[in-house]
């Protein structure tokens, strides 16, 4: 039986509603999937949130080599990586002249090494996108705290992005161990990455470029709207709810997507005890369903080793993602394009997901579709959702055998515009 809701939309006509992606924003949806790499003292003390006072010394891989990074996340199919050069310890992956705690104070490679510049070269050399973290909280700094700070961290930032930039994305997390966080100079920081990487999407709590989704496990709300209110909030404690953050906010003010961040193993960075926990091939299944699925872009964090190197089980499990989504979505039974409220595709074999693009750069409108398959004589309702964004998987709950499938726009802002319906 034929299963409809009232159309909502016949009568809306705008081409644009609420605020618009940038054209930045717009590549960096198409990104998508990128490494994060966290990698510091915290790889040889076993620590996740360094003390500020580690030996420098401790930080002593024998075998870096930034270009197996890169090219382990090029062959699993990721867009971009994005390293740690500073978290919250404070030490620096390359020689700031902003702190006495960086890589030029270790006895690695006599002090002359420099991380950040061998990523650097090796995304130059394969042509890969780069970001970088900067943690604002510094255990170490001896100016923490003080107003003086702001100045320090925005030339901390200025110098990363002018020495080893232009970058796709600056991360600023918003952690600061539950103590009070300083007055930040937000306007400062960001002024700092924008002079530099022009083009840069800038991530934390409240954006501006994209915002964090809420939780660390992996998901973004299956109602996730790229529209975010952040009049008032800041990253950190005076954050929205992760609730809110999860989902995004229907009338928000701003385009802030989501981006989901989720580590590998247990933890964020390498511990010689913690490969029993890497994800397992279903888990991440699950995730990739649960973020870009959901219209999030999906940045997992893999944790090189002692050595330097990202570690063979790790980069085993993320080729065996890639080769399982290519295969799941290997051969697209029908697509079609550029569809307003309803799409009705034909189709031979039996189909298992459909995946949905809404064309955001005039806004994100869909509120709710229905997906229903002819089978025989009868149109039944397969699937339901509500926002569709950027991308949209829904996975059918049992093989679906039938000659039509359609999608239909049953509630929506304005006139809604699907970029393309494709059925697996
Ligand atoms: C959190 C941090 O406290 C973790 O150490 C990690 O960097 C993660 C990505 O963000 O807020």
């Amino acid at each position: 039986m034929a299963v409809f809701s009232t159309l909502t939309v016949t009568s809306c006509t705008e081409k644009t509603y609420g605020p618009l992606p940038t054209d930045d924003q717009l590549a960096w949806a198409d990104m998508e999937y990128y490494m994060f790499c966290h990698f510091g003292p915290n790889t040889f003390s076993g620590l996740q949130w360094g003390l500020g006072n580690e030996n420098p010394d401790i930080f002593n891989p024998t075998e870096l080599d930034c270009g197996q990074w890169v090219r382990t996340a090029k062959e699993a199919g990721m867009k971009g990586i994005i390293l740690t050069a500073k978290h919250h310890d404070g030490f620096c992956l390359w020689p700031s002249k902003y702190s006495t705690h960086t890589v030029a104070q270790s006895a690695w490679r006599d002090g002359k090494g420099d991380v950040v510049k061998e990523l650097r070269d090796a995304c130059d050399k394969y042509d890969f996108p780069m970001g970088v973290y900067i943690s604002p909280w510094d255990r170490n700094h001896p100016a923490y705290g003080t107003e003086e700070y702001n100045r320090i961290f925005a030339g901390t930032i200025e110098e990363v992005h002018k020495n080893y930039g232009p970058f796709f994305e600056q991360w600023f997390d918003g952690a600061n161990g539950g103590a009070d966080i300083p007055d930040y100079d937000w306007p400062l920081f960001h002024k700092a990455v924008y002079d530099n990487s022009p083009h840069a999407v800038i991530f934390s709590d409240v954006g501006p470029g994209c915002r964090w989704i809420g939780n660390e496990s992996g998901y973004a709300g299956e109602t996730n709207w790229c529209r975010l209110d952040v009049e008032g909030f800041a990253p950190g404690k005076q954050a929205p709810s992760q609730e809110i953050l999860n989902t995004g906010q229907s009338d928000g003010a701003e385009w802030i997507p989501g981006e989901v961040d989720v580590p590998i193993r247990a933890d964020w960075f390498y511990t010689t005890t913690n490969e029993s926990t890497l994800k397992s091939l279903d888990e991440l299944m699950e995730i990739w369903f649960s973020s870009v699925g959901r219209g999030s872009n999906l940045i997992l964090n893999v944790t090189p080793d002692q050595r330097g190197l990202i570690p063979y089980a790790d980069s085993v499990r993320l080729m065996e993602f890639k080769a399982a989504r290519d295969a799941y979505f290997a051969k697209p039974l029908a697509s079609c394009t550029g569809k307003s409220r309803k799409a009705v595709l034909k189709v031979k074999e039996p189909s298992k997901c459909i995946v949905l693009q809404e064309e955001i750069k005039y806004g994100q409108k869909i509120k709710a579709f229905t997906v229903e398959a002819l089978v025989g004589d009868n149109w039944q309702q397969v699937a339901s959702g509500t926002t569709v964004g950027h991308k949209r998987m829904l996975q059918f709950s049992s093989p679906v055998n039938a000659s039509k499938i359609r999608v239909t726009v049953t509630d929506a802002f304005a006139k809604p515009m699907l970029k393309s319906v494709t059925v697996y």
